[in-house]
């Protein structure tokens, strides 16, 4: 029997599960009028009748990957190129409606299964979910999908409302769960707002892993994977493959110098230091824009060689 892990209280302990369970014959005798908690009744196992949703992971023992990076770094088309890949070598993939119970959670669940059989890119309506991967029957791990600005917010009226400086309950959830993870951590240089010309963000977003997330990895347990994502906009990759990967590691150095110097253990009673991630380059495929008969602009994609998903995914299941 799985042990359920809630947002905030990971693992509930008995006193917090009572005092649930008093608020849930509480809620289910209240019969005046509406209410505003988004529970929806469902078959799903963790329908408690609390009425704060939290983000639940059930399998606590199941591996989850984690796409850490600012919006616009390529997170979902990175997460959408991985679940393409491993579908195409047998593995299923599902997304997992048991990690929140809200209706808006449940919509997202199934929007993101109808985009996962498109080669649209997507355009980032979907909130965050769990996608699980499934080998011969058994999963074997789960994908998160997240919004950008939860990693870090360019947008200046987020930054003062003190976005950068807290970390959302799901991500919480996961990050304090016994599940072990995988981090891909973005190397941001070539989206839309283009990290590689903007040494402001840049070393906030650095600073902002440093000091939020990578206190919270278990580094015995979990990996680091730093991903120079988008290296068929740079000359050190194209979709067909990265030329140059020492190349690609010394660019990335020097613009994210305090990833590189940070994370680093000691070994042999101080005398050796070594890297505690790796590094990787990827690229997701090549993105067209459109525009339908009503004027409305998508872009379709072509994905880039296998080499990329595959790479990947090895060194995330490397410990697994
Ligand atoms: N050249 C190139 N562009 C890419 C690649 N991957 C993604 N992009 C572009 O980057 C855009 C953003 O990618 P997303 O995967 O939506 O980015 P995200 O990190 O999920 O963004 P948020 O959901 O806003 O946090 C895409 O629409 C593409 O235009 C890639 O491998 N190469
Ligand atoms: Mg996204």
């Amino acid at each position: 029997m799985p042990t359920l892990v809630r947002g905030g209280e990971n693992p509930q302990n008995q006193q917090e599960q009572l005092v649930d369970e008093q608020v849930r014959s509480k809620t289910d005798n209240n019969s005046d009028g509406e209410s505003n908690n988004t529970l929806h009744k469902s078959t799903s196992p963790i329908v408690t009748g609390n009425p704060i949703a939290t983000p639940t992971i059930v399998n606590q023992n199941v591996p989850v990957v984690v796409f850490v990076g600012p919006p616009s770094s390529g997170k979902s088309m990175i997460l959408v190129r991985l679940a393409k890949y491993l579908r195409s070598n047998g593995y299923t993939i599902q997304t997992d409606s048991t990690f929140l119970n809200t209706e808006g959670y449940q919509r997202d669940c199934e929007e993101f299964s109808d985009k996962l059989n498109t080669n649209i890119a997507l355009r980032g309506s979907v909130k965050f979910l769990l996608v699980k991967v499934f080998n011969h029957g058994r999963e074997v791990a789960k994908l998160l999908e997240a919004p950008g600005e939860d990693f870090y917010t360019t947008d200046p009226m987020k930054i003062e409302a003190g976005k950068n400086r807290r970390i959302e309950s799901y991500l919480s959830t996961i990050m304090t769960s016994r599940n072990p993870k995988s981090y891909v951590v973005l190397l941001d240089l070539d989206s839309d707002v283009c990290f590689r010309n903007d040494s402001y963000h840049r070393e906030s977003y650095s600073q902002r892993f440093l000091d939020y997330f990578y206190p919270n990895i278990d580094v015995r347990r979990d990996r680091i994977i730093l991903l120079y994502n988008k290296i068929d906009a740079t000359k050190f990759g194209t979709i067909h493959g990265c030329s140059d990967p020492n190349g690609a590691k010394d660019d990335a150095k020097m613009y994210y110098p305090q990833l590189f110097a940070t994370m680093r253990v000691r070994s042999f009673g101080g005398f050796v230091t070594t890297d505690n991630f790796v590094f990787k380059t990827f690229c997701t495929g090549m993105f067209t824009k459109q525009t339908d008969d009503n004027g409305y602009e998508y872009q379709t994609y072509n994905v880039a060689n296998d080499v990329y998903p595959r790479e990947l995914w090895k060194e995330i299941t490397r410990r697994w």
